[in-house]
């Protein structure tokens, strides 16, 4: 394989460093969106300059939560919706960690989506990949959160009667302090978003649009995106709550219509992270807890002295 790893014609960098020594064959199927994911945020970690031991990726189940066993880095491939308490507890342990969840819609949206709206509330210091393929992938394609109201499957052979959920307007509600969407058709733009998201302080939620050739043949993740950033006819102010709230309803409005409005809907910044906060008003210690307790130097101390301290 080549040690190169090409996005952009102009534009060449060595991802090999996430890549596992002992490639696991990935189990995606051919066309899977999932491969963009990858591809992309390797790319978007040479960018950053980071080295795969200054990294955790969490995962969840589904054929998205595979992406921890073919990415280079520490990782964790956790329960089915619970990726994102367990990156919590990495980012106030070792707030120096480039902390990545990822899971699918039905991961993310469904099982999880009561972590989801509380790590997005506190703001924790974390970058969220939702892999959106509108349905249940590694189950053979039941209807998600996210599958559009009609969508047959064998859980609703008639076609579902409900509303999809509106990802990023959930995201702005429940306090995400930076969200986007992008898709697997354009990785350019994905890698843009996904270094831009990991530089922001604080929960950067990505609603990142994949396709599932194998279970999801009508969705519109297929079909040309529209930058709303390049765009001149979507001018709004991406720091101003209402004008980012006011164009995620157009862009949901316009997904379920079949087109693809992608790219940075909201970012505030300034607003601290929850470790942060803590660390600010003493009640978490400024050195961070797995240097004090898993230094090869330091003395064990036993887990109630632990509880103990941080209580
Ligand atoms: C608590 C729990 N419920 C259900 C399952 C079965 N299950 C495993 S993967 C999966 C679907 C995952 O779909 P999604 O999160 O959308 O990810 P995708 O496979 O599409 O990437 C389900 C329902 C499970 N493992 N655990
Ligand atoms: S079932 Fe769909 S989501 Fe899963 S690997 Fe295959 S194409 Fe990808």
């Amino acid at each position: 394989m080549s040690a190169f790893n090409a996005i952009g014609a102009d534009q060449e960098v060595d991802t090999n460093a996430f890549t596992p020594g002992v490639e696991p064959r990935a189990t995606w199927c051919p066309g899977c969106g999932d491969f963009a994911v990858l591809k992309t945020l390797k790319q978007a970690m040479v960018e950053r300059g980071k080295n795969p031991d200054e990294v955790l990726l969490v995962t969840g189940i589904g054929c998205s939560g595979k992406l921890s066993s073919y990415f280079e880095s520490y990782g964790f491939h956790s329960i089915h919706g619970r990726s994102l308490p367990v990156a919590r507890a990495a980012t106030l342990a070792n707030p120096n960690l480039e902390v990545v969840a990822a899971g699918g819609d039905g991961d993310g949206y469904g099982i999880g989506g009561n972590h989801f709206t509380h790590t997005a509330r506190e703001n924790h210091d974390m970058t969220y990949i939702v892999f959106n393929n509108e349905i249940f992938g590694l189950t053979k394609g039941q209807t998600s959160p996210t599958s559009p109201k009609g969508h047959k499957s064998k859980t609703q052979p008639s076609g579902s009667a409900k509303n999809p959920i509106r990802p990023l307007e959930w995201g702005l509600n429940a306090g995400a302090t930076y969200i986007a969407r992008t898709a697997a058709v354009n990785p350019r733009q994905a890698t843009e978003i996904l270094v831009e998201a990991m530089d922001h302080d604080g929960f950067a939620h990505i609603d990142f649009l994949t396709q599932c050739p194998t279970w999801n043949k009508d969705a519109k993740q297929y079909v040309p995106y529209i930058d709303v950033q390049d765009s001149e006819d979507f001018e709004f102010d991406v720091h101003d709550r209402d004008e980012a709230a006011q164009m995620m309803r157009e862009t949901d409005t316009r997904l379920h219509q079949g087109e693809i409005l992608t790219g940075r809907f909201f970012v505030e910044e300034g607003r601290p992270s929850y470790s942060e906060e803590k660390r600010q008003t003493g009640q978490m210690p400024d050195e961070p807890i797995v240097e004090q307790y898993f230094d090869d130097d330091a003395e064990w101390k036993p887990s109630a002295d632990l509880l103990d301290r941080h209580r």
